[in-house]
């Protein structure tokens, strides 16, 4: 087989940010652009060759020419093989799985998760180190560095091959694995949840509805839940993925799942609802006309996961993002077990899981996951939901209902300001860190700030220290408002306001949350004075 050396030279802005690298499709498509990025990240981790790789990714638009590209590439840097999920497809969580099962070097997953595909979407790409889990910053910032002084990549002149059709083929050397993208995903699922439970539940008239959003998640909900736990026929909705999610925005949230909300409050509403986002790793919950924020949802999982099998008596600790809400710190504390903060970002998870520190793991912005793999989880979170409904026998209205009482609410929200000049978010940053030591004491909308902190993050497990991770202020009485940048963008900067205000147990618990809150989003939009800086009255988006 002949492979092409091709001179190149370093394109900017090649820095992977919260989740990969993520830009417009046309950027990727732009000749070099995939090809730099894949060869620095061979480069950056000490090369291809005799390496095992799983790839698979969303199935954007670009999807299909990226996969064959990167396997010509992977061919002609020497790699032994590639696990390939069929047609490329691979959810997230599917190609974590894959990378452990099979002991692989690590994975690349092509995806831009929840921001929209197409031509004129974006795209991404992304690698999962050995342990199934997002590269550490270490690994990334290798690959970073080797994007800036990149003089050549390698790419096989022979054909990329048949990833439609199941089996094994040969690219030069190179031996191609084409899978079956659920099998594997649906084995491990078996292993960890009480599936007659649930088959029983769905067999006694209990309907769900996933909105699977046009994206990855589509086949593998179609296959669990409607194939082998027998939900009725239909119960998954928007279930072939297509190359721009149908025109939508793939991510699980009450704005962009509205069809799910919809349906939901409807009269004839079934008794749960769910969604998943892009690449499968996001879900959102849902009961009849009650959305169940990410941050409850880790609560009560936390709470109720002991009837799931996998985690009978199997918890050693959770960890949270620094924004999501404090409710699962509370159940962790009556559970005797303890409660990691983190920075943004599932990477930060994979040191505590691969310790054994925590098993299960959570963060504000629709991910939930465990120890069974390094990646969050979408339809995992959907299938202990549904297991700990079948076991427990609430619905999950009522059982939130009961755990407020009992634990207290976290009236939680976030308010997000997109596409925000990149300097007027740094600026509007900077000022908040220059008061850090100024800010509390002083009564802001009626709540006096008791602390303000820049967040910084010290591994237990390895030692290494992330910094600068977003401006934490709380107020006295509980209240707490988290500002940071998204790392996730791919247009100017979206600032994010993290709002939470705690409501002791026996209160009302039964306020609106933006009502509840109102307090507290004045005193955020005041002190980091929002409108000034972004000229914004207020947040583009809600959740
Ligand atoms: C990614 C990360 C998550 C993070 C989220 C939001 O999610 O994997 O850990 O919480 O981005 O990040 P940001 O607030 O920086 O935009 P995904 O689903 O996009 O891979």
């Amino acid at each position: 087989m002949a492979n092409q050396i091709v001179p190149t030279s370093p394109i900017e802005g090649q820095k992977p940010g919260t989740s990969g690298l993520r830009k417009k499709t046309a950027v990727f498509q732009e000749p070099g652009y995939l090809e730099n990025f894949v060869q620095s990240l061979f480069d950056g981790t000490g090369g291809a060759a005799g390496k095992t790789y799983v790839v698979g990714g969303d199935g954007r638009f670009f999807n299909d020419d990226a996969t064959r590209t990167i396997i010509r590439m992977a061919a002609a840097n020497g790699a032994a093989r590639l696990i390939i999920g069929q047609n490329g497809l691979l959810s997230t969580p599917a190609a974590s799985n894959l990378i452990r099962k099979n002991q692989t070097d690590g994975g690349i997953i092509l995806s831009a998760s929840h921001n929209p595909g197409g031509q004129n979407g974006d795209f991404g790409i992304k690698f999962n180190a050995a342990n199934g889990g997002p590269a550490p910053e270490k690994i990334t910032e290798a690959i970073y560095a080797r994007t800036q002084d990149i003089t050549q990549y390698r790419i096989a002149e022979a054909d990329a091959g048949d990833i439609s059709t199941l089996g094994s083929y040969k690219v030069g050397d190179m031996q191609v694995d084409v899978i079956d993208p659920v099998a594997d995903y649906e084995d491990l699922m078996r292993e960890l949840f009480d599936f007659d439970a649930i088959a029983k539940m769905f067999a006694g008239g209990f309907r769900v509805c996933f909105d699977a959003m046009h994206a990855v998640t589509g086949p593998y909900a179609k296959r669990i839940l409607e194939g082998v736990l027998g939900a009725a026929h239909g119960s998954v909705i928007n279930a072939v993925p297509s190359l721009d999610f149908g025109g939508g925005h793939p991510d699980p949230n009450p704005v962009w799942a509205s069809e799910l909300v919809a349906l939901m409050s409807g009269t004839d509403a079934p008794d749960f609802g769910a969604a998943s986002d892009g690449d499968g790793d996001r879900n959102m919950v849902m009961g009849r006309d009650a959305f169940v924020s990410p941050s409850d949802s880790l609560a009560l999982l936390t709470a109720y996961a002991h009837l799931a099998p996998a985690y009978a008596g199997r918890l050693s600790g959770v960890a949270r993002s620094m924004p999501t809400s404090q409710a699962v710190d509370i159940v962790a504390e009556r559970l005797g077990i303890p409660c990691f903060e983190t920075p943004t970002g599932w990477k930060f998870f994979g040191n505590l899981l691969d310790a054994g520190k925590a098993t299960l793991c959570g963060e504000e912005s629709a991910g939930t996951g465990s120890n069974h793999i390094r990646e969050k989880d979408g339809l995992w979170a959907v299938l202990l939901w549904l297991n700990i409904l079948a076991r427990d026998g609430r619905d999950i209205v009522q059982l939130r209902r009961d755990h407020w009482r009992s634990f207290g609410r976290n009236y939680y929200s976030r308010h997000d300001y997109e596409e925000i000049p990149t300097e007027a978010a740094g600026a509007l940053m900077s000022a908040l860190r220059a008061n850090l030591t100024t800010l509390p004491g002083s009564t802001v909308a009626g709540l006096t700030i008791s602390e303000v902190d820049n967040f910084a993050y010290t591994d237990p497990v390895d030692g290494s220290l992330t910094e600068n991770q977003g401006v934490r202020i709380r107020f006295e009485g509980g209240s707490r408002v988290v500002l940071r940048l998204s790392g996730t963008g791919t247009q100017g900067a979206t600032l994010r306001v993290y709002l939470e205000r705690f409501e002791a147990p026996g209160g009302d618990h039964g306020q609106d949350v933006q009502a509840a809150l109102a307090p507290v989003i004045e005193a955020a939009e005041t002190i980091a004075d929002i409108k000034t800086h972004t000229g914004r009255d207020k947040a583009d988006i809600i959740t």
